[in-house]
């Protein structure tokens, strides 16, 4: 039997280091659908990166990476599927630091609830274009446009964090103002970094951060964006602090062309799990003496 599609070099089985899911949710969609079919995609086109990387000078096949497939979601209504992702995020959190694929960026809401059982001083790092902080948007009282306000209502606002966003309401705009942090900016004040220091963090990234020139396949593109480099290079100052959880979502496959914006969710996915996955292998060396020989052990550990 075919081996079913994972993340560059993951491995099906092993005690994690890290774990990424697939949460493929796209019910809420304003604009224009697809992020459904992101996780596939994005594993698909992981593969045509390297597992290196040169700036982190770190390798996926280096630690334990391990790919749960995607959180089953057919058939289920919102409620439903953010029940799902929570329970999945629970598990995870129970594991490994664990990255998401999404879907539509409701799928936060979820994985933040379900770390909020474990990390009730959780503070959430939301990179993106928009606010989605509105209190109710065609109709619905959750949806991506919503997420971050129910997140708000759910953490406080004194324990969200957003970068990059440049768009919403004059109320949201307004309610921005009492976060712990809002800025159209990809960087950190030191008194903001040194909250963020001590405390579990959630890091989730819409994709539609990066100008629609760098990422094009996304339902709501918003010009005006970071680029890659900006967003990957803000992204390796925060090494060091405690990721507990992460997801990039918004990644719209039928809107992308060439791939443009789904390479830049799997080259983002590998830098934020090497960044932020358990440093060290669990897999007993064969010689323990190996792991006092030298400054990057790891490698020598491979099967
Ligand atoms: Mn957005």
């Amino acid at each position: 039997m075919p081996d079913r599609l994972r993340f560059l070099a993951s491995k099906p089985r092993a005690i994690p280091s890290a774990i990424v899911f697939g949460a493929p949710l796209d019910l809420t969609e304003s604009f224009r659908r697809g992020a459904g079919l992101a996780p596939p995609r994005i594993r698909e086109v992981s593969d045509s990166i390297e597992s290196y990387s040169p700036a982190l000078d770190a390798d996926l096949e280096d630690i334990n990476l391990v790919d749960w497939g995607d959180v089953p979601l057919d058939g289920l209504d919102l409620p439903g599927s953010l029940s799902e992702v929570e329970t999945w995020a629970q598990r995870a959190a129970g594991e490994a630091p664990f990255l998401i694929l999404g879907g539509e960026h409701t799928i936060s809401l979820g994985a933040i609830e379900g770390l909020m059982k474990r990390y009730s001083n959780l503070v959430v790092v939301q990179i993106d274009a928009h606010l989605d902080l509105i209190d109710s948007f065609a109709g619905l009282s959750v949806s991506h446009a919503t997420a971050f306000r129910r997140v708000v209502e759910y953490i406080g606002a004194e324990s969200l964090v957003q970068l990059g966003v440049r768009s919403g309401t004059r109320d949201e705009f307004a309610l921005a103002k009492t976060c712990l942090h809002s800025s159209p900016d990809l960087s950190l004040p030191p008194a903001i970094r040194r909250r963020l220091s001590g405390a579990p963090i959630y890091l989730s990234i819409d994709i539609d951060v990066l100008d629609p020139s760098c990422a094009p396949g996304t339902g709501n593109p918003e010009p005006g964006g970071h680029s890659f480099h900006t967003l990957v290079s803000f992204l390796y100052g925060l090494r060091g602090l405690n990721v507990v959880g992460m997801d990039i979502v918004e990644v719209s496959p039928p809107l992308d062309p060439s791939d443009i914006t789904a390479a830049a969710a799997a080259k983002l996915a590998r830098e934020l799990i090497l960044l932020f996955g358990r440093r060290v292998a669990i897999e007993k060396p064969s010689d323990p003496c190996l792991l006092h020989s030298g400054t990057r052990p790891l490698a020598k550990f491979k099967p």
